[in-house]
This record gives C-alpha cells, sequence and structure tokens, in this order.
C-alpha cells in the first residue's frame, strides 16, 4: 500500500516548508517537491498544517483508583485519542505493593493488549522497591521495551514510596538505563491537610484543592531533583503545575542538571476560580488541582524557556456518577479529568493561534520531545525518512466547538463544555493507514501496537 500527500505545510520541531510526502507501507520514504509518483491513495494536503501523531506520555486508560476504574476502555480512549490526533499514548502499569512488576505487567496486557486502536506503550509504576523489585528492573528494560519507572511521592498506603526506595531505585534505573518519573508532591503534608479539613467538617471540593497547596509540589520536585543529581539518574517531572515547582527545576539547571518536566493541558488552560463549595466543581478535582492565573504565566513561559518540556493530559476520566462517590466528602471523589481527545487543538488553538507559542514549539512539546525522552525517536515524534506515517493533518481555518454531546470519550461531561477552538485535525495517519478522515474512525481495536523503547540518556 502507498499513498501521497500533496502540497502540505510541513512542520516538524525544527522545520517549516511544503513538500510532498510519500508512504510506502507504514513509513515515510520519500520527501520532496512536486513528487510524480504512482501512489495507492493520493491525499490533498493544499492550505494544511502537516505534523507528527501526538504522542501523549502521560494516560490513564481502565485504570483501578480511588475504588472504581477510570471510565475509557483501551478502546474508547485511543480512538478518542485518535479522533484529537495524538496517534500514540504511554499509559501506566501500577504494582501492587507486597507483589512483582511482572504479576502488575501481566494484569495491564490483559485489558490492553488488543483492544488499542492506536499504539501504546507502558510506563512501569514501582511503588513497593525491594529487592526483588531491583531484579526485575533490568527485565523490564531491555525484554520489555519499558524503560521509565513512575513513583509517587504522595497517596501514602497505596502508591507512595519514601525517599530511601526512590535513592534505591533511582540508583538501579541509572545502572539499566532507564528514567524515573514522578509524581512529585509531598503526600504527608498532603494527609494532614486532607484530615485537618476533614476534621473540621470542611467536606466539598474546595477542600481538595485548599490540602494540597503550591508548597506541598515545589519542596517535593526540590527534593526529587536532588535526589536524581545525587545519583546521576534521569529524572522526569509529571503534571507540574505552579511557579514554586518550576523554579526548582530552574535551579536545577544552575548545576547543568536537566530533569525533564510536563505540564498539562488543564494547567496551562484552567485555574483555581473553579473549586467552589458547589459539586459542580468535582469535574475539575484532579491530582494536583489547577493553580492560579500566575502559574498558568509561569508555565507558558517555561516552555518557551525550554524548562517545560511537554504537554500531555493526565487524561483519567470519571463519569458523573463515579465523581458523586465524593458527593459529601472531597477525599473520596475520583481523581482526575477527561482530555487525551482535546489536547492537539487546544494547544493548538489557545498557544499557536494565541501567539503564546510557535509551531514549532507546539510540535516539540506535543509529540517530538516526548518520543526523544522516552526513548522512541526518529521512529516517532517527527516527519522524515524511515520515520512511520503517523501524520496528522490540521486545518488552520476551521472553528469548531467542544461539547460532550460531540466527544468521542466515554464520559458524560466535558471539562472544556462550549470552548470554542480556531483550527481543527481533518485526518490522522497512524503508520501508513487512514486512521481518522473528517470525523470518520477507520480502524479497529486491534490496529495499535505496543511500541517497545530503547534506553534513554537524560539528554534531548
Ligand atoms: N492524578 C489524577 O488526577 N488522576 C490520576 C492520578 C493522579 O495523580
Ligand atoms: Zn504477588
Ligand atoms: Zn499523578
Ligand atoms: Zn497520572
Amino acid at each position: 500500500m502507498s499513498l501521497l500527500i500533496k502540497n502540505g505545510r510541513i512542520i516538524t520541531a525544527a522545520d517549516d516548508y511544503v513538500a510532498d510526502i510519500f508512504i510506502e507501507g507504514e513509513k515515510i520514504s520519500l520527501i520532496g517537491k512536486e513528487l510524480s509518483i504512482p501512489a495507492g491513495q493520493t491525499i490533498d494536503a493544499d492550505g494544511m498544517l502537516v505534523m507528527p501523531g501526538g504522542i501523549d506520555p502521560h494516560v490513564h486508560l481502565d485504570m483501578p483508583f480511588m475504588g472504581t476504574f477510570s471510565s475509557d476502555s483501551y478502546e474508547t480512549g485511543t480512538r478518542a485519542a485518535l479522533h484529537g490526533g495524538t496517534t500514540m499514548v504511554i499509559d501506566f502499569v501500577l504494582q501492587k505493593q507486597g507483589h512483582s512488576l511482572r504479576e502488575a505487567l501481566t494484569e495491564w496486557q490483559s485489558r490492553a493488549n488488543g483492544n488499542c486502536l492506536g499504539d501504546y506503550s507502558f510506563h512501569m509504576a514501582v511503588t513497593d522497591f525491594n529487592e526483588h523489585t531491583r531484579q526485575e528492573i533490568q527485565t523490564m528494560i531491555t525484554h520489555e521495551g519499558i524503560t521509565s519507572f513512575k513513583t509517587f511521592m504522595a497517596y501514602k498506603g497505596a502508591l507512595m514510596i519514601d525517599d530511601r526506595q526512590m535513592t534505591g531505585l533511582m540508583q538501579e534505573v541509572k545502572k539499566q538505563g532507564g528514567m524515573v518519573t514522578v509524581h512529585a508532591t509531598n503526600g504527608d503534608m498532603i494527609d494532614y491537610l486532607v484530615a485537618k479539613h476533614k476534621a473540621e467538617g470542611k467536606l466539598s471540593p474546595l477542600y481538595h484543592y485548599l490540602s494540597q497547596p503550591e508548597v506541598t509540589e515545589a519542596e517535593a520536585s526540590a527534593r526529587f531533583a536532588d535526589m536524581a543529581n545525587y545519583t546521576g539518574c534521569p529524572g522526569y517531572i509529571v503534571h507540574l503545575t505552579c511557579e514554586g515547582a518550576l523554579n526548582a527545576v530552574r535551579q536545577a539547571t544552575r548545576r547543568n542538571q536537566h530533569v525533564f518536566v510536563e505540564t498539562c493541558i488543564q494547567y496551562l488552560l484552567l485555574d483555581a476560580s473553579r473549586y467552589e463549595q458547589d459539586f459542580d466543581s468535582a469535574k475539575w478535582v484532579m491530582s494536583p488541582p489547577l493553580r492560579e492565573k500566575k502559574d498558568q504565566a509561569t508555565l507558558w513561559a517555561g516552555i518557551n524557556q525550554g524548562l517545560v518540556n511537554v504537554v500531555a493530559t493526565d487524561h483519567c476520566p470519571f463519569k458523573w456518577e463515579q465523581k458523586l462517590m465524593g458527593k459529601d466528602d472531597f477525599s473520596k471523589i475520583p481523581n482526575g479529568h477527561p482530555a487525551i481527545e482535546h489536547r492537539m487543538e487546544l494547544l493548538y488553538s489557545e498557544g499557536v493561534h494565541k501567539g503564546r507559542i510557535t509551531l514549532n514549539k507546539y510540535v516539540e512539546v506535543t509529540s517530538t520531545n516526548p518520543a526523544k525522552i522516552f526513548g522512541m525517536f526518529p521512529r516517532k515524534g517527527t516527519i522524515a525518512v524511515n520515520s512511520d506515517a503517523d501524520l496528522i493533518l490540521l486545518d488552520p481555518h476551521a472553528q469548531h466547538t467542544i461539547t460532550a454531546a460531540g466527544h468521542h470519550m466515554n464520559v458524560d461531561y466535558s471539562a472544556y463544555e462550549g470552548w470554542e477552538l480556531q483550527g481543527k485535525i481533518k485526518t490522522v495517519l497512524l503508520r501508513g493507514k487512514v486512521a481518522v478522515n473528517d470525523g470518520e474512525c477507520l480502524v479497529e481495536k486491534g490496529y495499535g501496537q505496543f511500541i517497545k523503547r530503547h534506553k534513554v540518556s537524560g539528554k534531548i
């Protein structure tokens, strides 16, 4: 099967030019001006921006969490992702404390394998680092192609590891050529504040926000950066939200350390004024919570300063009836919000169209950097000869409005209901196949492949 994309404006993290792309099978085989090669299918991309497919390195599909499961399955979640121009996701396997990494991987594979429409990979969340876990790290990296190890500095008793385990894990992961990623908030401080608010009868969603102040994230981010520096382990902070935490990373650059930083689309676009006593605010109950306007400005600037490397989603959807589990107690509201489908179009409209970031930066933070940081470049994350033909065609002139009625995620509300966006993704290719065209999904579950990743250096 061959496919020719004519006259698109090709954008990578570095380039911006008009050319044709010739695809044979799953790969790009030629890029050039006015190619006249017979092809099985030709797409006229005149007036379109042609960019690498989005990679969302932070999603939670079909995940057991807080007494329920996130509501998108691997099928519905990866389908929604494709509709929004995200051709690959990295999800999280969660080790159960007292059990092995292997058992967790087997459990997650049973839910994911054969069910994805888009490509996928896993981070391995290490929640219990001991001698047995240590011995499993090398196998995960070299045999399974899972090269990133997620840690939680919060969620004590379920997911959190202490600094002793963190240090040991970092030494082992560095030795084996992987990376440690972190949910960096101070779990003990948060547990104290949650208990205090509950004891005072303060039970509305507002107190979810007030139980996780900026200092809890700034402190843990600085501690993580120090431990990564001491051990020499490549480090990556997921869902960084605020000025204090970014300043900890900025400080680390002064000793020529780079801790990679991911923020998520919601932290750039939404702020804490959404948290009220009213239970409707539960739509935005996530951890960390939304922050202040000054933090949004810091994050946009951080992208342009090269400190914030990735814009992901932390997609973790729950239906309204699941959110209602916390109707009388904010600490029981399942944490997370749905965004897997809208990251690419939201960031284009609010970022590129509104002049906050360039097109090249857009590609860098949505695709190229995730591919480089997590060991998939140049197979993924760029438009080049021999790269996978994972492409999006975005019409910069089209407009559309986000609604729950029109989205493809398995959740009955939208966190962005009524938002009017400039620019629409019209066509999405995954490994040479048209996966979405004009709102129609053309691939079936099982098309998505598990992508084995290679070792990482901690430099991009
Ligand atoms: N935060 C969320 O909001 N959901 C899933 C896990 C997390 O850390
Ligand atoms: Zn076990
Ligand atoms: Zn988290
Ligand atoms: Zn998460």
